[in-house]
């Protein structure tokens, strides 16, 4: 049985992740800070989940996690990093620092510490990475300031690990969504739940079960496959174009 590691899987895309991959005949690794999230999740899906709560920004965390994985789940052949980010909807000049910082500990950091623990594991047995981007790596929008930043690492981060694991076999991709409703813009706006809803309604935003079949498709291509970036958005989102400012007398 193949063995996935899915960072934030206390909701949203990687909660539905946990259970696509499972449910596809995997066995899983679910991590997130929320232990009270995790216990129901690895009571639903049994005994192929294997829970670790620590805060992904806690390198030491990580290897006591990774160190006490049972027998069963230490040989890890798709690596979903997941756990994510934005903090604030402002532009830079309003924007706090603690918020920036958080953003790139956690999106940044946290993501290549999981990434080069596990790639000697994922070299050994031909493995996968899937890495959660964003649209908002590509494209710029006010108020996307260091969360666009960190998400154009990621895209980029993945495109330069497929160059140095050419002829490995390790699969890499960069998973780029558009708007999904989660609990993403709650935690955006600091807890703002009609900030959140409004966003949302009527617009048929994508859902976390729509990613997580987009990841599970990826984990189960051909190993001669690799998908480099895949860009999805809801047909209800596209684009607005540049913005002149007139302040010239
Ligand atoms: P959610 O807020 O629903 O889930 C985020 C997950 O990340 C949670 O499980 C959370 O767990 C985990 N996480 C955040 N910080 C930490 C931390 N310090 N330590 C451990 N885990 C952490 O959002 P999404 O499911 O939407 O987001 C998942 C990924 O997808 C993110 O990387 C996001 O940037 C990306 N994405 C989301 C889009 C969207 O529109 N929703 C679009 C494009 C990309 P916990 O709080 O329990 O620690
Ligand atoms: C989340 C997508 O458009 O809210 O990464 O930045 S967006």
């Amino acid at each position: 049985m193949k063995t996935a590691i899915v960072t934030g899987a206390t909701s949203g895309i990687g909660e539905a992740t946990t259970r696509a991959l499972v449910g596809a005949g995997w066995q899983v690794i679910a991590t997130g800070r929320r232990a009270d999230r995790l216990a129901p999740l690895a009571a639903e899906l049994g005994e192929r989940v294997h829970t670790a709560a620590f805060d992904i920004r806690d390198a030491a965390a990580l290897d006591v996690a990774l160190d006490a994985l049972p027998d069963r789940f230490s040989g890890i052949d798709l690596l979903v990093n997941n756990a994510g980010l934005a903090l604030g909807t402002v532009p830079a000049q309003a924007a706090k620092l603690d918020d920036w910082r958080t953003m790139i500990d956690t999106n940044v950091t946290a993501l290549v510490t999981v990434t080069h623990r596990l790639l000697p594991g994922l070299i050994e047995r031909k493995g996968a990475i899937v890495n959660l981007a964003s649209v908002a790596g590509t494209y710029p929008y006010t108020g996307g300031n260091v969360y666009g930043g960190t998400k154009a690492f990621v895209r980029q981060l993945t495109l330069n690990l497929r160059a140095d694991l050419h002829g490995t076999g390790v699969r890499v991709s960069s998973i780029e969504p558009g708007m999904v409703e989660t609990e993403f813009t709650l935690v955006r706006t600091g807890g703002d739940q009609s900030a959140s809803d409004t966003l949302y309604a009527g617009s048929d935003p994508m859902t976390a079960e729509d990613i997580a079949a987009t990841i599970l498709w990826i984990a189960a291509l051909p190993p001669h496959l690799n998908v480099n970036t895949l860009e999805i958005m809801p047909v209800s989102q596209s684009f607005a174009g540049f913005q002149v400012a007139r302040t010239k007398q």
